[in-house]
Parts: structure tokens; C-alpha cells; sequence
């Protein structure tokens, strides 16, 4: 294997630059010439590759030196590689089982190659065919809980804490395209910009004129910029889940940052609701989404509900990090105290996972990296009126997050806006 001068893999140079690798040899096959290798990338960053043989099949993950969805006029450093697989050590530590195994690292090349899953499909096009997959909202709640509250100051000790940040405070580019696309590019006429036009144009002025909007987007973009509580997946949206109807798996850490712990479970959320509203473009089966619609609404509530439980039992049971120290609850006998204290760290982390979920959906509407949940929806009116509907809750949730006072009170509002003509 090189490890010199980066060079892009391609199906047909692949065999014979990772042929020689002793794990992919193992995993795949011997001989590297009966190797078939396939490119299936669909992302907007990299390379992936499925490599197979008579052995079985692994996946090869590639950076390239710039944004693939833009072309090389948008350089990206392929260091990115280095922060995702430095995140999946850590996660598979924090939540065993839940990302892919990984076989081996090349920093030189920005190559991750990892297990195969299988017969995992994407969580987004599983959601979009209407597939019921019962497992997720409690895989989902487990790994946001565990692997949040397990990279925190609220488990970590102060050496290791700040050793993590620094190693993650590099991934500088990644989160410069959080910070201007999600945070700021919706609400200006930013270039690269895009939206259903002219359907969304009435609603797209009224969201870029709404000063409560803007500065409450303002207000989250400040908590993902300063607030290192722990470290985040960074992008974890229905694209960065693999599922089948028994096991769920988060893979793409690339965006990987320390961050609020509430910035993973909003965009998770804001996911779900966003599928919720593109179903009607989805019906063409004539099958009908109601069950589709409710079950979506309970996987929300599921993950938060999961989340919350877990959270409060890592609290109760592994808090040995910087802040909240038993000496000052629990071995002073003061156990409510202590649950207090939980109330009030999970009451934060609901408030500002509202608000990160409505500036998701906004995001993903009007800015530059749109869902295939909308984009897949082939008639503009149509997919206008879903739009519209995820575009209005994402501005409920952004601005009234601090009294809204649970998730049914966000299920009745989705509900209503679903209720609410195609027009
Ligand atoms: C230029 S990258 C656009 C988006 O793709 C990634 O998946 C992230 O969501 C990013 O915001
Ligand atoms: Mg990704």
C-alpha cells in the first residue's frame, strides 16, 4: 500500500494499490485481481468504495481534497479522515456494537476501510420507501446518550477532556461548514444557496426578514461554536444510520467536534420530522402513510424518552467527570440534590435540541446540502407544500423553544401543519 503523495482510488487502481494489505487480504481475499470493486458513494464529501471477493467484502472510505458535491473550486482538507476515524474509536468504546468495525487507517492516502454491512440499507431510503423499522428510536436514544454523556466533563477526567478537544479543535474546516451553512447561509441570499422556486419564495423572504428567527439562529450557532461539552458525531442525520429490521448502525463521524451535547439529538430529530412531512410525496404507491406518519412521531418521541432514561442512569451511576461530583451530592447523603441537578442539565439539553432541529430543517430546505426525503419528490407544488410545512415547524421550534413544553406539544403542531391543505 502507498502511503506517500495522496492519490484518489479509483475501481480500477484500487486492486493494485491496497492488494498487498494484509487485513483486506484476509477479509476479502488473496488474490487482490479477483477482487470486484464497486464506487457508491452518494455523499456529498467522499469516496466509497465496496470491495469484494471470495472471502467476504469490506468498505473503503476515500477523502478527496475538496467538496465532491461542489467540485474541486471548494477545497477540503483530507485531514477529516484522520477526526472520523479518531470519532469511531471513540464511539465504538462509549457504544459497543453501534459503529462499523474498522479494519485499518491511512492518514497519508485519508482512507478508512471498515466493515461491510450488510444487508444494511441507509436509514433515509429506508424511511422513504415506508419501511417500519421498530428497533431505531431505542438504538438511536442509547448511542445519542451514551456517546454524549460518555465524551462529556460530566465522565471525563480534566487531562484526558482537554487532550480530546485539542486533538478535535483541527477539524476547523468541517465545522467552518457547519457554522455558515446551517447557521447562517438559509437566512441571507448566500451563492450557493437553492430552493423551490417560486413556490417557497413568499415564505423563503419571510424567514430572511424575521429578526426573532435570525437571531435565535445566531444564538445557536454561539452555543455550537463555544460550548465544548462533549464530542459530538457532528452530522448525525437518517443519511449517517444504516439499518436493517434487527440492528442499527451510525457510521460518518467526519464532522466529528467537541460541541453542546443537545447539537447530535436535534439534528437526529429534525430528521425524523422532515421524513414525517415528505411522506405525502411518497404515496404514489397508494398504500396509504398514516401508520408511516405515527410511527415516525413515536420514533421521535422514543429516541428522547431513551435518551433521557439512559442519560439518567449514566448520570446516577458513571458520573465521575469534572462537574456535579458525588462529594458534593451523593456522599453527602443529598441524593435529590443531585437529581436536581440532572433536571436541570436535561432541561437545557431539550431547549436547545429544539433549536438546533428547527435551524436543521431550515437549513436543509433552503441552503445548499438538501435531503432526498424532498428532493426525491418529483413535482415542485408538491414538494413546495411538504417544504413549506417542515420550513414553519423549524421556525416554532427555533424560536419558542424556551415554552414548548414537551414533544406531544411538537407532535400536535406537526400534526396540525400536516392537516394543513397542499396549496
Ligand atoms: C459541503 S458539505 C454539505 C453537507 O454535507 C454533509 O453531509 C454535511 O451535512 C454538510 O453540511
Ligand atoms: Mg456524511
Amino acid at each position: 500500500m502507498d502511503t506517500q503523495v495522496f492519490a484518489a482510488l479509483s475501481v480500477e487502481t484500487l486492486p493494485g494499490r491496497l492488494g498487498g494489505n494484509t487485513i483486506l487480504k484476509e477479509k476479502i481475499g488473496e488474490d487482490s485481481a479477483q477482487w470486484t470493486v464497486k464506487e457508491v458513494g452518494d455523499g456529498n464529501l467522499n469516496l466509497v468504495f465496496i470491495v469484494s471477493g471470495e472471502k467476504g467484502a469490506a468498505i473503503v472510505k476515500q477523502a478527496l481534497p475538496y467538496v465532491r458535491l461542489v467540485g474541486e473550486s471548494w477545497p477540503l482538507p483530507l485531514k477529516r479522515s484522520y477526526f472520523e476515524y479518531h470519532a469511531l474509536v471513540r464511539q465504538s468504546q462509549r457504544d459497543p456494537g453501534m459503529v462499523p468495525e474498522i479494519f485499518f487507517f491511512d492518514a497519508a492516502q485519508a482512507i478508512i476501510a471498515m466493515e461491510f454491512l450488510t444487508p444494511h440499507v441507509i436509514l433515509r431510503r429506508a424511511l422513504i420507501d415506508g419501511h417500519i423499522l421498530p428497533k431505531i428510536g431505542r438504538d438511536l436514544g442509547l448511542f445519542c446518550a451514551r456517546t454524549l454523556f460518555r465524551g462529556s466533563d460530566f465522565s471525563m477526567a480534566t487531562r484526558d477532556k482537554k487532550a480530546d478537544v485539542a486533538l478535535f479543535a483541527d477539524n476547523v474546516e468541517l465545522c467552518d461548514i457547519t457554522e455558515n451553512l446551517v447557521f447562517s447561509d438559509p437566512y441571507f441570499e448566500a451563492t450557493l444557496n437553492r430552493h423551490t422556486s417560486p413556490q417557497l419564495d413568499p415564505i423563503v423572504a419571510e424567514l430572511r426578514g424575521d429578526r426573532d428567527l435570525k437571531v435565535e439562529a445566531q444564538r445557536l450557532k454561539h452555543l455550537f461554536s463555544a460550548k465544548a461539552e462533549t464530542l459530538c458525531h457532528g452530522d448525525l442525520h437518517t443519511g449517517s444510520v444504516m439499518v436493517t429490521d434487527d440492528e442499527t448502525r451510525v457510521i460518518d463521524p467526519e464532522f466529528a467536534f467537541y460541541g453542546p451535547i443537545s447539537f447530535d439529538v436535534g439534528m437526529l430529530l429534525a430528521n425524523f420530522w422532515m421524513s414525517y412531512f415528505a411522506q405525502s410525496g411518497h404515496e404514489s404507491d397508494n398504500s396509504g402513510r398514516d401508520d408511516m406518519r405515527a410511527y415516525l412521531l413515536d420514533t421521535v418521541e422514543i429516541i428522547w424518552e431513551t435518551f433521557r432514561a439512559e442519560f439518567a442512569n449514566l448520570w446516577r451511576n458513571e458520573r465521575k467527570g469534572i462537574l456535579y461530583q458525588a462529594s458534593l451530592f451523593e456522599e453527602q447523603g443529598d441524593l435529590l440534590g443531585a437529581e436536581q441537578a440532572l433536571n436541570i442539565v436535561l432541561d437545557e439539553i431539550y431547549r436547545e435540541m429544539l433549536g438546533f432541529a428547527g435551524i436543521e430543517m431550515h437549513r436543509r430546505i433552503l441552503g445548499l446540502a438538501h435531503n432526498a426525503d424532498f428532493e426525491t419528490i418529483a413535482d415542485p407544488n408538491h414538494r413546495a407544500a411538504c417544504e413549506k410545512k417542515a420550513l414553519k415547524l423549524g421556525r416554532h421550534l427555533a424560536v419558542n423553544r424556551h415554552r414548548i413544553h414537551s414533544l406531544k406539544d411538537v407532535r400536535a403542531t406537526a400534526e396540525r401543519l400536516q392537516k394543513e391543505t397542499l396549496a
